[in-house]
């Protein structure tokens, strides 16, 4: 079952009118006239920009405090007009740029990508504790996979952005999972394209199957993890010894 803690909020202006710029043109009411944007939505890349280094610093702060950085890579995307116009059509809506703004929430797209399932939760509880990060709902795949097998953690965030001398949310859709998870979604993605979205049964019973494969191997991954962590604090004592012995100052240990 699906876990929401909040309705989502109605788009403030300054999103809602930014998305209706970028994605028609003026006085039309075709959505994506070229079948691209008309220009790239300003508010989302600088949403995306700002999280992106918030993340960063996490990150950072992450590898100060616990030796080790659990985040293995980060990829922000703006949604592609051709992936909108699907998701619309889905939900039965007219294509137009008020149905974008209200109901296409994942238009600036974060997708974080861990080593170990527990960090996910982590990372969700200092998200969770910041002022100037809203999260709006929790969509948790994880404790709760679709029924094709995907698991990952969904939120949507509302992220402050400066605009016209004055701060709007601008919605921001972040993804997080494991290794294991991302290469089981990227494999289902693209049967899912190639086969306009039928995958055959016997294709659909093997994806469940490698499902099932990818979250043993976080089961088992997890078992690594404490490893790494008294790995990392072995690492860090042995590093200070060691410049003790050489009558050197206090080492810079996280330096990549
Ligand atoms: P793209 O190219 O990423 O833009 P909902 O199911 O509607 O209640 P959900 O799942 O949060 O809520 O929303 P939605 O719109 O179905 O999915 C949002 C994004 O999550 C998708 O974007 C995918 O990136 C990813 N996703 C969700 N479900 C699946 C799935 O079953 N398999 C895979 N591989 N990815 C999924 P888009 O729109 O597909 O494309």
């Amino acid at each position: 079952m699906t876990t929401y803690t909040h309705r989502p909020s109605p788009p403030e202006d300054a999103e809602c009118e930014a998305l209706k710029e970028a994605a028609g043109a003026p006085g039309s009411k075709q959505l994506f006239p070229d079948k691209r944007w008309v220009h790239i939505p300003g508010l989302h890349v600088q949403a995306l920009d700002y999280l992106k280094t918030e993340i960063e610093h996490i990150r950072e702060e992450w590898k100060s405090d616990e030796g080790f950085s659990p985040i293995e890579h980060v990829k922000a995307r703006i949604k592609e007009p051709a992936s909108i116009l699907d998701n619309l059509s889905r939900m039965g809506l007219e294509p137009t740029a008020a149905n974008l703004a209200e109901h296409v929430h994942d238009v600036a797209g974060i997708r974080i990508v861990f080593a170990f399932v527990t960090d996910i939760y982590l990372l969700l509880e200092r998200i969770g504790r910041r002022g100037d990060l809203r999260i709006l709902w929790i969509k948790d795949y994880i404790m709760n996979p679709k029924p094709n097998g995907y698991r990952s953690l969904h939120l949507l965030l509302s992220v402050p952005v400066e605009s016209g001398g004055r701060t709007c949310g601008v919605r921001v859709e972040v993804q997080m999972r494991t290794l294991a998870m991302d290469f089981w979604a990227s494999l289902e993605h693209i049967l899912l394209y190639k086969y306009d979205r039928n995958v055959p049964e016997h294709l659909a019973a093997e994806l469940m199957s490698a499902a099932g494969a990818a979250g043993e191997l976080d089961s088992k991954m997890l078992g690594l993890r404490s490893e790494v962590l008294s790995l990392s604090e072995e690492e860090e004592r042995a590093a200070r010894a060691a410049h003790a012995a050489a009558g050197n100052a206090e080492p810079n240990l996280h330096e990549e």
